[in-house]
């Protein structure tokens, strides 16, 4: 919608409206240039654009990960269709069309990976997911400085505070399978706080963070996630990094959680658990310096594919390999006495095929 008409990385194109081109995907990114629903500083709109180009390297379609050992973009079918077109003052409607669009993706039984916007999306993202995969089947795992579960904004049941609650109250899924990690700072107010405990949810506040760990706390997270629920919907608002971090955003809050953490965090997630949609929301360029927010929001998106890719392979959070150049040789090389000189070309052309497949049971 706000351009331009570039893909995720150079991934092909798709179209919703022609099911035809949805065939055997495994991925279907979705832009979702939405903002008004924020209540502070707009400009996310321009998110999906950011997302898809702020990486520099080659946008060749191909993303060799160094730790992982996959090629997400080569050994999964992964498309993008573009942005869905969201006209902020038709509020709702904008959001339906949204929840069409990411309805679609799932049905054809892709995973939808939508690039925001605000994170009212989230509303649509799931509501979407979950008519597809079931109806409170799908449970949510929600990074976030902020709970996003208020009642009524500037007098509105849409805001980018509020889809947590939309989403609970309709049932999309449901609260005490509703985990979200990062909280801090000064809002919601009790009465909230109150509602969202009666609801079941579970909410790690920094505090409880920095004193037990991320690991364990996600450790803790992913054993709520799959009881009793098919899948996961994972939704990433970056103002969960620290602003130092991530000064690209609508709504920065103090203190939170580094790069380094979200991305491992994203990455065991899409190891361990089943995805089966996401969302990363809330990169807001014009507030950005050096563009630090949008590279760490296309790092998010390529962590999350890398570890979906990975664990398709068997791959779990303990087979990583430990050290990055192990195993990785060609066993028979020929030695540099010799005067062979094929070393380079069968490093380059040994192929990730068959790197893969020593790996795959
Ligand atoms: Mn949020």
């Amino acid at each position: 919608m706000f351009g331009p008409d570039v893909t995720f990385c150079g991934v092909p194109r798709c179209d919703l409206d022609d099911p035809s081109t949805l065939t055997a995907a495994d991925v279907v990114i979705i832009g979702a240039p939405y903002d008004a629903g924020t209540s502070y500083r707009a400009g996310a709109r321009f998110g999906p654009k950011m997302i898809r180009t702020t990486d520099y390297l080659e946008h060749d379609s191909s993303r060799p990960h160094l730790a992982l050992r996959v090629d997400p973009l080569r050994d999964m079918k992964v498309l993008d269709a573009g942005d869905v077109l969201m006209p902020g003052v038709e509020g709702k409607a904008a959001l339906d069309a949204l929840e069409s669009a990411v309805w679609t993706a799932a049905e054809a039984g892709a995973i939808p990976l939508i690039l925001g916007g605000d994170h009212t999306i989230t509303w649509p993202d799931v509501t979407g997911v979950a008519r597809a995969r079931g109806w409170g089947r799908v449970s949510v795992i929600h990074f976030d400085a902020h709970a996003d579960t208020g009642d009524v904004q500037y007098g509105s049941l849409i805001g980018h505070g509020l889809p947590m609650r939309r989403l609970i109250e309709s049932g999309a899924c449901r609260g005490d399978r509703f985990l979200q990690i990062g909280l801090r700072g000064y809002w919601p107010e009790p009465p909230t706080l109150q509602w969202m405990a009666e609801q079941g949810m579970r909410s790690f506040e920094m505090h409880e963070v920095v004193s037990r760990g991320l690991d364990a706390v996600l450790e803790e997270a992913f054993a709520i996630a799959i009881d009793g629920c098919d899948g996961v919907f994972v939704s990433v608002d970056l103002d969960v990094v620290d602003p130092g971090m991530a000064p690209g955003t609508g709504t920065p809050e103090p203190g939170g959680i580094t790069s380094r953490q979200l991305l491992d965090a994203v990455r065991r997630i899409a190891i361990e658990l089943p995805v089966v949609g996401a969302d990363v929301v809330e990169v807001a360029p014009a507030y950005d310096a050096a563009e630090i927010t949008s590279f760490l929001a296309n790092r998010v998106v390529l962590e999350m594919l890398s570890g979906i890719a990975y664990r398709r392979t068997g791959g779990t959070w303990e087979s990583i390999p430990k050290t990055l150049l192990e195993g990785r040789a060609a066993p028979l090389r020929p030695s540099r006495e010799d005067g062979s000189s094929s070393q380079a070309p069968r490093a380059s052309s040994a192929p990730r095929r068959g790197r893969r497949a020593a790996r795959t049971r």
